[in-house]
């Protein structure tokens, strides 16, 4: 049995759903609402000890992050191939795939600062303190603690999309002749940017006019049907998320 722990429309959860539509591989999807501390439940922690979304199980093996789990899927199951056949592609496919899961970190902290940072203060001290010690990770612990609080400083904020900035810019320059990143083939460096660049869109609209072949090549990417169904804000793999904040205090 196939099963896939994600949370529906996070950047990592997206990559890994849109990779088994794609390859037509069925899988038992299995919802965590992170707005509920589902991926810190101590039974979700032995699966993955991070503590994030997504995981595979694989007959009852867990495969955790992303990128390996994406690469597991090709080495195991058949259907379309997603990696590029000619060694040198497949590098250019296998360093894209890389980038996304390497800004991801970037990504998520002006996330959360754009967009959580409502949510995370509407949350009591209790809660706070609470969910924040149940997560494994220091840095994760950090970002959320720090959007509860004062947010990310200017500089920080800064230094983060400069980050962003210069890696689209590289992305916009690998795109020629297109019209994927590996040129004819659609591949997993497409499936792993595509989540990171609809996230980018999302919080700068403006940033894809000045990148015409990343704006065009996200419009093409928008309209396959793998990522109508996965991109979906609410399907039958993603439930509505919850309204208000999670207590720790109500959840006893
Ligand atoms: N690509 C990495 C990153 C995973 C990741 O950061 N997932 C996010 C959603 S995109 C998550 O679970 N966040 C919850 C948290 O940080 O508490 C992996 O697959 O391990």
């Amino acid at each position: 049995m196939l099963e896939l722990y994600h949370s529906g429309s996070t950047t990592c959860s997206k990559q890994v759903r849109q990779h088994l539509v794609e390859k037509g591989v069925p899988y038992v999807s299995r919802y965590l609402e992170l707005w509920r501390y589902e991926n810190l439940a101590p039974a979700y922690l032995a699966l993955n000890p991070n503590g994030v979304v997504p995981t595979l199980v694989h007959d009852g093996r867990p495969i955790i992050n992303s990128f390996c789990i994406m690469e597991y899927i090709e080495d195991v199951f058949s259907g379309r191939p997603l990696r590029p056949a000619d060694p040198i592609l497949r590098a250019k496919q296998r360093h894209w795939s890389w980038v996304a899961d390497e800004i991801h970190p970037a990504i998520a902290d002006v996330t959360y600062d754009q967009n959580m940072r409502r949510r995370l203060g509407a949350m009591d001290r209790e809660t706070i303190e609470g969910v924040a010690a149940m997560m494994p990770v220091p840095e994760r612990r950090e970002r959320f603690l720090r959007t509860a609080g004062a947010g990310l400083r200017d500089h920080e904020r800064a230094e983060r999309w400069a980050r962003i900035a210069a890696m689209l810019d590289q992305f916009e320059a690998a795109l020629v002749p297109g019209p994927w990143i590996c040129g004819a083939d659609y591949s997993l460096g497409d499936v792993s940017m595509l989540a990171i660049v609809a996230r980018v869109g999302e919080l700068k609209p403006d940033w894809m006019a000045a990148r015409p072949c990343t704006k065009d090549w996200l419009a093409r990417s928008m309209a396959r049907p793998a990522v109508t169904k996965v991109y979906a804000a609410v399907s039958e793999e993603c439930p509505e998320r919850p309204r208000g904040v999670f207590s720790l205090r109500a959840a006893e």
